[in-house]
């Protein structure tokens, strides 16, 4: 790729390194730090994800999947922007995504920018049998950091890991490097048999609780040292 972002902060947070990369995590044991640093009252987060990604990567498919646990093996185009919700359960936290849906023709690339405006997630998707849908990355990116407004965390998707043999063009190794390269999250998954789906919400809610949490330190921290120098004079 000719372009290496090193801006990271963006995207993952430099306090998140000593986290586990989520595409090596298999089950939700992890939320404990939820359970034992925030206030154990009921919590509920509204969270703002958007899909993004070339036409017929599988976008809608994956939602699909995720909402209603159905799979269509026909093709229509997404027209614009549309947005599911769904309420999921994180350690001790109920966490509402609002999960927008947008389509990937270039025809609309203009329009749907503007539903990049206050995203907290950001999930990239291409399609591990179509290598222009790989190459197409980098202009993703471009676009988000041109219109994204705020802090986010962001997940790029290998979509359509059932397809095997020749029918696959991009290696789990070669998605699995330029996330690396790009210091984002990465997993592969399948709308069509619904590997890693729920997976891939579950871990994207839980760090953009533990998001929350850090930003949380930060305040408690300003306004302790803010405290500290008035206190002082
Ligand atoms: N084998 C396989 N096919 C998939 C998978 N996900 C989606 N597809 C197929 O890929 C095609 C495109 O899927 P969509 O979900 O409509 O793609 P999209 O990214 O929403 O496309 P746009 O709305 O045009 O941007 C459809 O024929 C789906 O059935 C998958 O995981 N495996
Ligand atoms: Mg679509």
């Amino acid at each position: 790729m000719e372009k290496n972002l090193n801006n990271s902060s963006s995207f993952r947070p430099s306090n998140f390194n000593n986290l586990s990369n989520p595409n090596i995590k298999n089950s939700l044991e992890d939320t404990k730090f939820l359970n034992n640093s925030l206030d154990k009252t009921k919590i509920a987060y509204n969270f703002k994800i958007i899909l993004l990604g070339d036409i017929s990567v599988g976008k809608t498919s994956l939602l699909r999947k995720f909402i209603d646990n159905q799979f269509l093996d026909n093709y229509n185009a997404t027209i614009v922007a549309e947005f599911k919700s769904k309420t999921i359960r994180v350690g001790e936290y109920n966490i509402n995504l609002t999960i927008w849906d947008t389509c990937g023709g270039e025809r609309h690339r203009s329009i749907t920018k503007q539903y990049y405006r206050n995203v907290d997630g950001i999930i990239l998707v291409y399609d591990i049998g179509n290598r222009e849908s790989f190459n197409n990355i980098n202009k993703w990116i471009e676009d988000i950091e041109n219109n994204c407004n705020k802090d986010y965390i962001f997940f790029l998707i290998g979509n359509k890991c059932d397809l095997n043999g020749n029918q696959r063009q991009i290696s789990y190794e070669e998605g699995e490097k330029i996330s690396r390269e790009l210091d984002i999250f990465f997993m592969e998954v399948s709308a069509k048999n619904g590997q890693n789906i729920n997976l891939l919400f579950e871990n994207m809610s839980e760090y953009l609780c533990k998001n929350i949490e850090n930003s949380q330190i930060e305040e408690e921290k300003l306004l302790f040292n803010n405290n500290s120098n008035n206190n002082s004079n």
